[in-house]
């Protein structure tokens, strides 16, 4: 066997606001590494990155991708992610699979609503982060002011490290605040006063430096050296760096910090199990363990399954056990990557992140270990949709067709939902935003063959009552032969809100038999699933069955049902029935300029503002709970108000009675198309 350095793994993933330059970043280093022979380009279709169709069609990154760069003697797993807020389950994903995060601010634009939430999510992760500021050669970048704000929103544990020569289209290099002293006289100055700011918060980071700090004493080269390196595995340190990923200026150094700065996997705490008793060390003497953090359909090779190797070796002479579904997987091909070529290999160890052909029963999060010493990872937690739209097809007899395509494209996006509602009784789908349905029905399509058309979701309002009231029905019926008889005598009342639904047997001296009664109970329950209001399913009722009467020979189970049912009915028109909405609690992080109109906005659609936080300098959180119903397009109003800088969520709250003007429409709409029936 092989031995293994796994000092010298690097991973990391590349994240931030879409277009602030994370993909020319990864075509310029595999441009200079050789592994490209052309630099490629984003917005002319050749990025060496952005290579699905969709992507170059686009001019964007819609998938997350693993590559690999060999340098120096380290092997370095660079993951590219999207940038829109629509593919934010690919950075999640992404980040399950690799150590660190490199996040990456556009010079000019500054921080912008996804820096924030790619910042927030690594700090929940507890992922060591690091920030390339980079487009320093175009016009009106401004480093300092770029640094100001990220120290102002991230914390003062954000510290350059590297600061650029030249400004705009003079920017030519940059200059370590590590190196001992200043290697370009132009900068003197700035890199006294970078350099003071990066010891600052260095000293900070540990109390005996602090100490020496203050005692004025200097760093020896080798506290510097390995403080720093700790400091960003404990997150105490997020170095700044900066550069062009067009001009190529800075990419080397950002790349030399990356191979002696940034923490291999050795150095990270053990990774528990979901449980919390169980853990493995991230190095090669342990149990073999590794996760799932992506599956691919690559049109060559197949169903690619992305490992994230966590503890031991994997070897591709036996079957892998899955722990999560409790099965074998055969390994048949196992690949790491050349540059983004993916590259057979027969052995990957700790830290590594491999990928694997045809595996039959894997989904994304699923531990695989040794399976006599099996552990289990916590599940990796992925955005919930925010768009639904219901899903209808467009050629008859494709129902089947488009159901299987969706539920197989969702088991390689864990932010697609695919559900059956069952009181609507269509077809929805979920996702994180319009961008990212089209390109899953672009899937559907192509892959496939079907084509569907959407529209908003029908609601499924509920019907409810507000006062009391009695229902009597003799059902009798005289045909020749057995009759059938029952008579039922019930009252309905309200119950509280989410309680569902009461059945209580309030018979005496047996004018019902007890035989009988789960069959009235049985008519109530089916006359509830169609309301009296709209047709809606039927909650918050309690029925007393308190009276009634039978027949020896005509009464049945049938009879006693078809009594209760209507006795229901009769109650219930008599009881003020009214219509209830489902409610979701929504979240929206806007950039202060945009408060206004967007609060103003889910006023009009029925919502109440709960709250407002601050989100950070300059974004505010706005907390609301608003009607289901005037929801599904907000999303899209969102992005238009706010040219797709805010970030929004929801999740079902409760229902709610919905207001006499709307309930009239909708209650009119179902009374017409029952006459036409
Ligand atoms: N001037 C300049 N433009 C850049 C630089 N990096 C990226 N861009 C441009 O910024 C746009 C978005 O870049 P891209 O790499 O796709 O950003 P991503 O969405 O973060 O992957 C493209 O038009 C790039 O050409 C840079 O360093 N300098
Ligand atoms: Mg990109």
């Amino acid at each position: 066997m092989k031995e293994k350095d796994v000092s010298k793994i690097r991973s990391f993933a590349l994240v931030g606001h879409s277009h602030s330059g994370k993909t020319s970043l990864v075509d310029q280093i595999f441009f200079m590494s050789g592994d490209s022979d052309r630099l490629g380009k984003v917005d002319d279709g050749t990025s060496y990155s952005d290579y699905f169709d969709d992507e170059r069609a686009r001019k964007t990154t819609i998938h997350s991708k693993v590559m690999k760069l060999d340098k120096d003697g380290h092997e370095i797993f660079i993951m590219d992610t999207p940038g829109y807020n629509d593919f934010f389950g690919e950075v999640v994903g992404a980040l399950a699979g690799v150590d660190c995060g490199l996040v990456v601010i556009d010079a000019v634009a500054g921080i912008q609503v996804r820096t924030t939430k790619v910042m927030r999510h690594l700090a929940d992760k507890e992922q060591p982060t690091f920030i390339l500021i980079t487009k320093l050669d175009k016009e009106h970048s401004d480093f300092e002011k770029t640094l100001g704000a990220i120290r102002e929103a991230f914390g003062t544990s954000c510290v350059p490290v590297n600061i650029p020569v030249g400004k705009d289209a003079s920017f030519k290099s940059v200059v370590s605040v590590l190196e001992e002293s200043c290697s370009n006289a132009s900068v003197k100055d700035t890199y006294d006063m970078y350099r003071e700011i990066f010891m600052e918060s260095f000293a900070e980071t540990d109390d005996e430096l602090t100490m020496k700090y203050l005692e004025g004493e200097k760093f020896t080269s080798e506290e510097l050296h390995a403080g720093v390196k700790k400091a960003i595995q404990q997150r105490k340190l997020i170095p700044v760096l900066c550069g062009s990923a067009e001009k190529a200026v800075g990419i080397k150094e950002l790349l030399d910090f990356v191979c002696e700065y940034m923490p291999s996997p050795k150095l990270f705490s053990p990774f528990k199990s979901a449980d919390g008793k169980d853990e493995r060390k991230p190095i090669i003497t342990e149990p073999f363990s590794a996760q799932v953090f992506k599956i691919v359909s690559d049109p060559y090779i197949g169903q690619l399954t992305y490992l994230r190797v966590k503890s031991g070796i994997l070897t591709t002479d036996h079957d892998i056990y899955n722990v999560s579904t409790r099965s074998k997987e055969r390994v048949n091909n196992v690949y790491s990557f050349k540059g983004k070529e993916q590259k057979q290999i027969h052995e990957a160890f700790a830290g590594e992140i491999v990928a694997i052909a045809k595996l039959k029963n894997t989904h994304i999060s699923n531990t695989f270990a040794d399976a006599d010493k099996v552990i289990e990872y916590p599940e990796i937690v992925f955005p919930n949709p925010t768009t639904y739209m219901a899903v209808h097809p467009k050629n008859e007899g494709e129902e089947e067709k488009i159901a299987t395509g969706l539920h197989q494209t969702a088991l390689e996006d864990p932010t697609l939902k695919v559900d059956r509602n069952v009181e609507t009784k269509e077809l929805i789908i979920g996702g994180l935003g319009d961008l990212h349905l089209d390109v899953k029905l672009d899937v559907l399509r192509k892959k496939y063959g079907a084509e569907v058309n959407l529209t908003v979701p029908k609601v499924a309002y509920r019907e409810t009552i507000k006062g009391l009231a009695e229902g009597h029905c003799k059902h009798k019926k005289q045909s020749g032969g057995r009759g059938q008889f029952a008579d039922v005598y019930m009252k309905i009342e309200p119950l509280e809100r989410g309680q569902g639904f009461e059945f209580v047997d309030e018979i005496v001296g047996g004018a019902i038999p007890k035989g009988f009664i789960p069959a009235v109970e049985k008519g109530v329950v089916g006359a509830m699933e169609e309301g009296v209001v709209a047709g809606c399913k039927v909650q918050d009722v309690r029925v007393r069955l308190y009276f009634g009467s039978y027949h020896t020979v005509d009464s049945s189970e049938l009879a006693f049902k078809i009594a209760g049912s209507k006795a229901f009915k009769e109650a219930m028109e008599k009881a003020q029935p009214y219509l209830l909405e489902p409610y979701v609690n929504v979240e929206v992080v806007v950039n202060d300029e945009y408060m206004g109109q967007v609060t103003g906005e889910v006023n009009v659609k029925r919502g109440r503002i709960m709250g407002i936080e601050s989100a950070g300098p300059g974004l505010q959180c706005i907390k609301a709970q608003a009607p289901l119903a005037e929801m599904y397009r907000f999303p899209t109003e969102l992005r238009s108000i706010t040219g797709g800088s805010a970030a929004f969520s929801m999740e079902y709250s409760h229902y709610e009675e919905v207001p006499a003007m709307v309930a009239k429409k909708i209650s009119e709409a179902y009374k017409r198309h029952e006459e036409e029936e």
